[in-house]
């Protein structure tokens, strides 16, 4: 096995996915130890009447006949079905402490949860506690706090709609809107980003779409990896001859060429399709400039056609008839100046060119986005950008065309739309107060920055966590720690151990939960959990296998529980919600007209379509139009002042995932498409910057923190890669270098940490001389 071979570097040379797939799906069967009743799990993946994969939010045809294989998804679902266990017995023979000094992939490698835990202050251990206990404890914190904004609720985008609804209603009639989500760390900026543009801030297209789009732009994404059963449209469409652009500074091997474990013949015969035809490499938050640049070509050859009495390139009957702002917009794009969006895209001349070439011939583009457009400070004003070049042409809400931010958690959508919301708007309240007889808490809460600044400042107390694994997940590691350690409580709801449970406040609860591919039975009846894919549409999940202990509670159980002690059931009876969650549907129903005849909707094959209004060509803004958004080149970031201060030695870092990492969560050491084995303590750079700093391919280095608040931030031992990637662009993994992300710094608009340009500077490791094994 890989793991235990020494480190190495060896680029990947086949295609993404194939044969090389399938056999990593049965080394982590293996590794997980997965037993084989628990195998024809993953084969009910994606069915009808199976469940939905814990993996991504990437859609699923006719969410019906297709067995999507998916290595990742594979991995996701055998990290669920392991037959380890973290019982009692590990935690009576680990102290907190002793388990905090393990490897984030050797907490992973405990296995599920299998009772509710309480913190023993006195041993410094977990020990068993009875659920009413466990309930009462939170009951008992949450009563006690002199105000309710002392308490913080964080979602983790695995929960279903029911248990988020649950948990939403519980915080609200406790009386507080601070509703930390992964979502403020993940897509944030898309969803505040979009509603001033296009007036809802979802994606615009469905899978059909994607059968017919003669063009994709991909804009910071690494499907491969992350949503690996997107790479089969991608297939579809460069079989069709259209054309795949990969917008990102690394040219990620996965988009390079892909075979497919459906397809027979490309399996039998070892054929791969060629899938990007184009890799543009920006340098880091790079896109605003890169975007804005193309959409002042497609003026610019707008204008020479309209001169030539030539076809117009933009669509100027959709403008007309649809958008606002239009000639401020263009009048802007004129007056931009060429040498500054070459200079902060990092993207020369030609291949601008060449993006505006295939951009104005595709008839039908679909733009996609992920965590490299997302994690900036100028995030939002990014993707109002890349919605209003699309404006330019007309490419949204007509058939194969349109915006697609690809989520990451299966259900991150889902927790948003039925009300996991920091920022509630009045009318949703409003609704939410007559349905249940009760005046909702109006003041803004806070998002998962905001909670971390008000533990700081001792302002939250009771941190509870509905999955998910805050601790490693934010930024400023160290101060993270601190603050949660203030807390008076905090609570964790969770399907396997990780360092949130060992990063506690003065009293802790670690209370396990059933995953998705589990069987719930309330009251001898099998219950289903509905969720919302990356695309709008929502259907119904049914665990397959046996609960990993018979002391299991679901979200939805243990929501119901925390929520009758905390604030009882006078105004909601929880009984009968998790004796039947049909019922929680019927009552979701009453909240949000959309989910009308929610039960017998998602009874039907594949679920039904949330309607997303831009897709009609609805425009939910003030002005009623799709609002093309005039926004300058700022020329004086944190970056940029961090480069006057250091000169060519600043190097600007993206903190990103592996091939076998699901979030926080580590499957093994390997980042195969990136010729990475045995180790993650790898920083890319490039091979000139290597050489100007002074080091070698190989060397050891320390990275250190060049934010300018004072505060010493490092990250020590990684190993220097020669790699293609822009200079002056570094990348990582996560969560290894979240102690270089400053809390404060944010995407403006979004309150997003800027994960992906991070400030550091390189020194020769003090900690590792020589590189263990190599
Ligand atoms: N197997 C697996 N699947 C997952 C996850 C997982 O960890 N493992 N996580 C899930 C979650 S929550 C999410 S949000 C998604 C994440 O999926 P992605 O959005 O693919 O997230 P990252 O792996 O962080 O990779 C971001 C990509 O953006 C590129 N990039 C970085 N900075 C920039 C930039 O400034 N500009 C451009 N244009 N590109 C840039 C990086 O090179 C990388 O290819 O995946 C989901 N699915
Ligand atoms: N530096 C940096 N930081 C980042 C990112 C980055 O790219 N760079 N990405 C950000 C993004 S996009 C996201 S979404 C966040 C992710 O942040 P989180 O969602 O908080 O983290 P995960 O690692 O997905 O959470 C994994 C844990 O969830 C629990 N879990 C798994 N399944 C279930 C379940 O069904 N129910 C319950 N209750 N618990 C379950 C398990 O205990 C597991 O250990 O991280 C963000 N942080
Ligand atoms: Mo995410």
């Amino acid at each position: 096995m890989k793991d235990q071979d020494a480190p190495h570097i060896t680029p990947y040379t086949k295609p993404a996915a194939g044969w090389d797939a399938l056999k990593h799906v049965a080394i982590s069967l293996r590794q997980e130890r997965v037993a084989p009743e628990n195998l024809k799990a993953l084969l009910a993946q994606n069915q009808p009447d199976g469940f939905d994969c814990p993996g991504c939010a990437w859609p699923d045809r006719n969410h019906a006949s297709t067995f999507a294989f998916c290595e990742n998804g594979a991995k996701a679902v055998a990290a669920e079905a392991t037959s380890r266990r973290a019982g009692p017995e590990l935690f009576a023979s680990h102290t907190v402490t002793q388990l905090l000094e393990q490897s984030d992939y050797a907490l992973e490698q405990h296995g599920r949860l299998t009772e509710p835990m309480v913190y023993d202050a006195a041993s410094d251990r977990y020990v068993p506690i009875s659920w009413d206990d466990a309930f009462a404890l939170v009951g008992r914190h949450l009563r006690a706090l002199p105000d309710p904004d002392q308490a913080a609720f964080y979602t983790s985008g695995r929960a279903s709609n029911e248990a988020a609804f649950l948990y939403q209603l519980m915080a609200r009639l406790y009386g507080t809107n601070n509703f930390p989500d992964c979502s403020n760390m993940c897509h944030e900026a898309t969803s505040r980003g979009l509603p001033a543009t296009v007036g809802i801030g979802k994606g615009t297209v469905t899978l059909a779409d994607f059968e017919l789009a003669d063009t994709i732009l991909i804009f910071g994404q690494n499907p491969a990896t992350n949503h690996p059963r997107m790479l089969g449209e991608l297939r579809d469409c460069a079989r069709r001859g259209g054309s795949i652009v990969s917008i990102n500074p690394l040219r990620e091997r996965g988009l390079q060429r892909f075979m497919d474990p459906q397809s027979a013949l490309e399996m039998a015969t070892l054929g791969s399709t060629r899938l990007a035809g184009l890799f543009v490499q920006p340098t880091l938050g790079g896109d605003f400039a890169l975007i804005k640049a193309v959409a002042k070509r497609v003026v610019e050859h707008d204008d020479a056609a309209q001169a030539a009495s030539a076809p117009a390139v933009i669509d100027h009957a959709f403008i007309a008839e649809h958008c606002s702002g239009f000639d401020a917009f263009r009048d802007d794009l004129r007056a931009e100046n060429w040498q500054l969006l070459v200079a902060e895209s990092g993207v020369n001349r030609a291949q601008i060119e060449a993006l505006t070439d295939i951009f104005i011939k595709g008839q039908r583009a679909i733009a996609t986005w992920g965590m490299g457009l997302t994690q900036h400070k100028h995030s939002v004003a990014a993707i109002r950008m890349l919605s209003n070049l699309m404006m330019l042409r007309g490419q949204i809400g007509k058939p194969g065309a349109g915006l697609c931010p690809v989520r990451g958690h299966s259900n991150v959508q889902g927790d948003r739309t039925v009300g996991i919301e920091e920022k509630p708007t009045a009318a949703f309240l409003d609704r939410l107060g007559q349905v249940y007889g009760f005046a909702p808490p109006r003041a803004h809460g806070h998002d998962v920055v905001a909670t971390i600044a008000a533990m700081q400042r001792g302002e939250v107390k009771v941190f509870i966590a509905l999955g998910g694994n805050f601790a490693a997940a934010t930024p400023d590691t160290p101060l993270t720690f601190a603050a949660l350690r203030q807390c008076a409580l905090t609570v964790q709801v969770a399907t396997k151990l990780n360092r949130s449970h060992l990063v506690i406040g003065k009293e802790a609860l670690l209370l396990p939960t059933l995953g998705r591919t589990e069987i719930d039975l309330q009251g001898g009846v099998a219950q289903g959990v509905t969720v919302e894919d990356s695309m709008s549409m929502v259907h119904i999940s049914y665990g397959r296998n046996a609960p990993a202990s018979p002391q299991l509670r679901s979200e939805v159980a243990i929501v119901a529980g925390m929520a009758e002690a905390a604030v009882g059931s006078s105004l909601v009876d929880w009984r009968a919600y998790a004796a039947d969650y049909a019922r929680i549907r019927d009552d979701i129903e009453k909240v949000f007209d959309d989910f009308y005849d929610y039960n017998a909707r998602v009874a039907q094959p594949g679920g039904f379509h949330l309607t997303v209004a831009s897709r009609e060509r609805v425009w939910k803004t003030a002005s009623g139009k799709a609002s093309f958004l005039v926004a300058p080149l700022d020329l004086d970031t944190p970056l940029h002042r961090a480069r006057a201060r250091h000169g060519e030695r600043l190097m600007v870092l993206m903190s990103t995932r592996s091939h076998d990492q699901y979030n926080t969560t580590i499957y093994g050491m390997d980042d195969r498409y990136r010729g990475v084995y045995g180790t993650r303590k790898v920083v890319f750079a490039n091979a000139d910057d290597i050489a100007m700093l002074g080091f070698a391919d190989g060397d050891m280095v320390d990275l250190t923190g060049a934010w300018d608040d004072g505060v010493a931030r490092r990250a020590d031992g990684f190993r220097l890669v020669a790699y293609d990637i822009p200079r002056g662009c570094l990348g990582a993994y996560y969560p290894e270098t979240n102690a270089l992300v400053p809390l404060a710094s944010t995407a403006d608009g979004a309150g997003t940490p800027t994960s992906k340009s991070v400030p550091v500077l390189l020194e020769r490791s003090v900690s590792y001389k020589v590189m263990p094994g190599v």
